[in-house]
């Protein structure tokens, strides 16, 4: 070869751009730093490809776990988390983290290579054959596939505004295996890329629709706020702790609203909730639906006469989806638009008369609701000072709950039932975005996922309370912990089986109950195989040490705390739920 054809060559390969390469360009192009996956035909290149580029590729164990890492990492950041995977069986598994990105309103793009289309369209049993396209369908918010390699940004762009704009939700994006070894003249394909401008353009609520609402809390006698994971999600946490403390009006924080205000906070009605509930006349929900978890806004929680009657509340509703409204019940004053811009709108509005033209609740319904808190922390203070042998959810939680306040600036992660029950309830949280959990389904098996994104999204201590079930879903994803070293500390609240331990094969026969596990197993151990630390703790003081032991050297930690197996309740707070013949105390 002379010098001459050399450049020639050269000159040809460096104008020419794949597939592989387009794809990481048009994540990068769009802020996108780190994607969940795991490798293999078609995508394994693009995993090493991704890294070599300086995108942060992590490989999981399992692909449902990076999926969750994904779904997590996309609450966290407002950016959709990227979740990539394999086809058939690869792709499936992450689905359903697609699915439970989508019912949780969290972004989420879940990329997953796919088979020969010509194949899989004729149905000739190509290796792992699948019209993934279709199956994503009913469970993500919406899917692309891209088949020529210029559509690249534009396929990626249109996952980005899916994902984030509006409500956020789960996209599947299709890429067949040949789509990746296309190659196109380079200034073309890089002119073919898309930096999504303002993917979730702010939604103005309509000043008359403000208007309402605030004439129907300035009514109210008996108001109370109710923060949902919108209300976290939507990063206003500046103007949510105004409104509140200027209104002066009780509010209840839903699970991963917690610390958005600090759960100490004295307009906290937490600790007060059954009374709250039924008792309040106006509700105004921020981010949050009026799904199972708030008892559909109705029946005896909320005070009604049967499970299904009303209970007298009018709602105000701010919510950036307008199908929200009426769901369950009548919202009176629906308040559409992006939770910043409503509750900017609101404080904007209250402002315009002097002094507020606010006039703060009653004594006597402040009053009240701080009674009644006070009692029930107090006989919390007493259940938790208790010390039994062996150790209970609320002795061990006791301990969580100091090194959690010692450590406001760690990420929160809890799965499980009564080990998610107790917990919610026990451990206060004082900062915005720092509890993550099981979310809308009550889902077992997001949590080594969520340790996993929490640690890098946030780079900070994680500490997981799991249940010794809830962390069997993700147990493997231990090894990945200590692979990339995050500052993970897990505390299995080990009561040897789902709910209890006690459950007892009534036949008599060899196989234990299905709800037991091996008595006494020592998940510690697990931890150590990869070289993580591995704590066995007895006692309140055993795992107080441990846990600050983790705290302080960051290592990757599992403590496996031995909870008395006789200590939960079925289905945890939700008993109820079960069919009528399955209830148990
Ligand atoms: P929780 O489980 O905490 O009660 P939900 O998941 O039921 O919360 O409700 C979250 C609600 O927040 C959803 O209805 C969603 O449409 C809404 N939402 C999410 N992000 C925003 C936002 N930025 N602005 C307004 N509403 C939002
Ligand atoms: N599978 C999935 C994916 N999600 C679920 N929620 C369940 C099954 C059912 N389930 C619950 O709702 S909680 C739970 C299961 C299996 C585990 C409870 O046991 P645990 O917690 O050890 O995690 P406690 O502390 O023993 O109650
Ligand atoms: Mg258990």
């Amino acid at each position: 070869m002379n010098d001459l054809s050399a450049t020639n060559a050269e000159s040809q390969a460096q104008s020419t751009i794949d597939g592989f390469q387009l794809v990481i360009d048009a994540l990068k192009l769009n802020d996108i730093d780190t994607i969940y996956g795991l490798p293999g035909i078609p995508i394994t290149d693009l995993t090493r490809r991704a890294q070599a580029s300086g995108l942060r590729m992590l490989s999981f164990r399992h692909e449902q776990n990076a999926g969750y890492a994904a779904s997590i990492a996309g609450f966290l950041t407002q950016k959709p988390g990227i979740c990539l995977t394999v086809s058939a069986p690869g792709f499936l598994n992450g689905l359903n983290a697609l699915a439970h990105a989508t019912v949780n309103c969290f972004p989420m793009i879940l990329i997953s290579g796919s088979s020969e289309r010509e194949v899989v369209d004729l149905q000739q049993g190509d290796y792992e054959e699948m019209d993934q396209l279709a199956v994503s369908k009913p469970v993500a918010k919406a899917a692309f596939r891209v088949l020529h390699a210029e559509d690249i940004g534009v396929g990626i762009a249109r996952a980005i505004r899916a994902a984030l704009s509006g409500r956020p939700g789960g996209v599947y994006l299709d890429l067949p295996a040949k789509l990746f070894a296309q190659s196109i003249d380079a200034a073309a394909g890089k002119n073919s890329l898309i930096k999504v401008v303002d993917p979730a353009p702010k939604q103005i609520p309509a000043p008359d629709a403000v208007k309402r609402a605030l004439d129907l809390l300035k009514g109210a006698k008996k108001p109370l706020i109710i923060l949902g994971k919108g209300a976290a999600y939507a990063q206003a946490d500046a103007d949510i702790r105004a409104l509140v403390e200027k209104t002066g009006i009780p509010y209840l924080p839903m699970s991963m609203a917690k610390g958005l205000l600090p759960d100490t906070h004295e307009l906290c009605a937490s600790a007060a909730r059954s009374y709250v509930l039924p008792e309040a006349d106006v509700v105004m929900l921020i981010g949050a639906r009026l799904n199972w978890l708030l008892s559909h806004g109705k029946g005896k929680t909320w005070g009604g006469k049967s499970s299904k009657a009303w209970g007298g509340q009018k709602f105000i509703q701010i919510d950036i989806s307008p199908q929200e409204a009426d769901s369950n019940v009548r919202i009176d004053a629906p308040l559409v638009g992006d939770i910043g811009s409503c509750v900017a709108a609101l404080l904007a509005e209250m402002g315009k008369t002097a002094g507020g033209g606010w006039t703060k609740p009653s004594t006597e319904w402040l009053g009240a609701i701080f009674e009644l808190k006070s009692k029930n922390v107090e006989k919390m203070t007493e259940t938790l000072a208790k010390n039994p042998s062996p150790m209970n959810f609320h002795s061990a939680l006791n301990v969580v709950r100091d090194v959690v306040k010692a450590n406001p600036d760690a990420m929160f992660v809890n799965e499980g039932a009564n080990a998610l029950d107790f917990t919610r309830s026990i451990v206060d949280l004082y900062k915005p975005r720092k509890r993550i959990d099981v979310g809308t389904w009550g889902i077992m098996g997001v949590g080594m996922g969520y340790c996993v994104a929490a640690a890098v999204v946030s780079k900070q201590q994680v500490i997981a309370i799991e249940g010794d079930s809830a962390f069997g879903f993700s147990g493997m994803e231990v090894e990945t912990i200590c692979r990339y070293n995050l500052p993970v500390c897990i505390v299995i609240m080990n009561n040897n089986g789902v709910y209890k331990g006690t459950d007892v094969n009534p036949t008599g026969g060899s196989d234990v109950a299905p709800t037991v596990f091996v008595k006494d197993a020592r998940y510690d151990k697990l931890m150590e195989a990869f070289g993580g630390v591995g704590v066995h703790a007895t006692t309140p003081a055993e795992l107080r040490k441990a846990m600050e032991d983790a705290v302080r050297s960051k290592k990757p930690t599992l403590i496996n705390a031995v909870i008395d197996e006789t200590a939960g309740t079925e289905s945890g707070r939700i008993t109820s739920l079960n069919p009528a013949a399955a209830k148990k105390k």
